[in-house]
């Protein structure tokens, strides 16, 4: 695993001092980092014998359509027999007390085969005895000229020194032709739900010369939410697409947009005698 810093942001108070009565909130440094514990994107028709060492019948080509990262993703069908897989080197998940995140995207037919009924794509993990199904996409499901992502969490039994993951296919067999295709791009584990984190240090001051430092741990999420805890002035909430931090009696400030690690945050104040200001938080 590695933590590589993509992004530094900085918080400042933007409210007007004129109307006094807003609290200014300084100096809220965060580094963002993006982690990967393994991660795929089959950027050669050669499949990497280091991250995949066991490879029955799979292959990797541009026969699939509108790839996620194209031209290239695995190909799975029933050629030469019957189903293909692959099974990844041994990910040592030992030391993850969170489930790491499997994401990957996965496409039916493509321009191959169309799968038939049973003929399904399959997910595994190895839970240090056997394999367990994670995932299953039907064969009898519609043909797709893109592909859909998944995400999901790894479960607890997967935690473990040993964990391989899996990925295979059931198709009718023939040395000749290829039958029940399937496609299945950018896989990567990585660490959930956190993929950003950051910490900081903040001041709040009011007109009546209250002062309360403390420090601020931010969270943002995979999914797009962003936890904030640590605040020892006042309380927050968030949701999807908003955060809103209020001063009891005082003051609320309010931001609302999709909350992204991406994101210029901006957003009102408004104080207990209806006068309004603005907040923003600045890459
Ligand atoms: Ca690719
Ligand atoms: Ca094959
Ligand atoms: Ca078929």
């Amino acid at each position: 695993m590695f933590c590589r810093p993509i992004r530094s942001v900085e918080w400042r108070s933007v409210g007007s001092p004129l109307l006094g009565t807003f609290p200014r909130v300084d100096h809220v440094m965060i580094d963002l980092c993006e982690e990967s514990i393994f991660e795929d994107r089959f950027v050669s028709t050669t499949l990497d014998a280091a991250k995949w060492p066991v490879v029955k019948g799979a292959t990797v080509d541009d026969v699939g359509l509108n790839e996620p990262s194209g031209p290239y993703a695995l190909r799975l069908n029933g050629h030469p027999s019957g189903g293909d897989s692959v099974e990844s080197r041994g990910i040592d998940l030992s030391s993850y007390s969170d489930a790491p995140q499997l994401t990957y995207y996965y496409q039916r037919k493509g321009g191959g085969e169309a799968p038939d009924s049973g003929d399904d794509l399959i997910l595994e993990y190895y839970n240090g005895s056997a394999w367990v199904e994670l995932q299953r996409h039907a064969g009898s499901g519609p043909d797709m000229t893109t592909f859909n992502q998944v995400s999901l969490r790894l479960p607890s039994a997967a935690l473990h020194a040993g964990f391989k993951l899996r990925i295979r296919s059931i198709g009718t067999a023939s040395a000749t032709q290829a039958f029940d295709d399937w496609f299945v791009d950018e896989v990567r584990i990585a660490p959930a739900p956190a993929r950003y984190s950051a910490v900081g240090t903040w001041t709040v001051t009011t007109q009546w010369g209250t002062s309360a430092p403390g420090t601020v741990h931010f969270t943002f999420n995979v999914n797009g939410t962003c936890a904030l805890e640590g605040i020892p002035l006042g309380t927050w909430s968030q949701d999807l697409n908003s955060i809103t931090w209020t001063l009891p009696g005082v003051v609320s400030a309010t931001y609302t947009g999709t909350i992204t690690s991406h994101t210029t945050m901006s957003g009102t104040m408004t104080n207990s005698l209806g006068r309004s200001g603005v907040w923003a938080a600045v890459r």
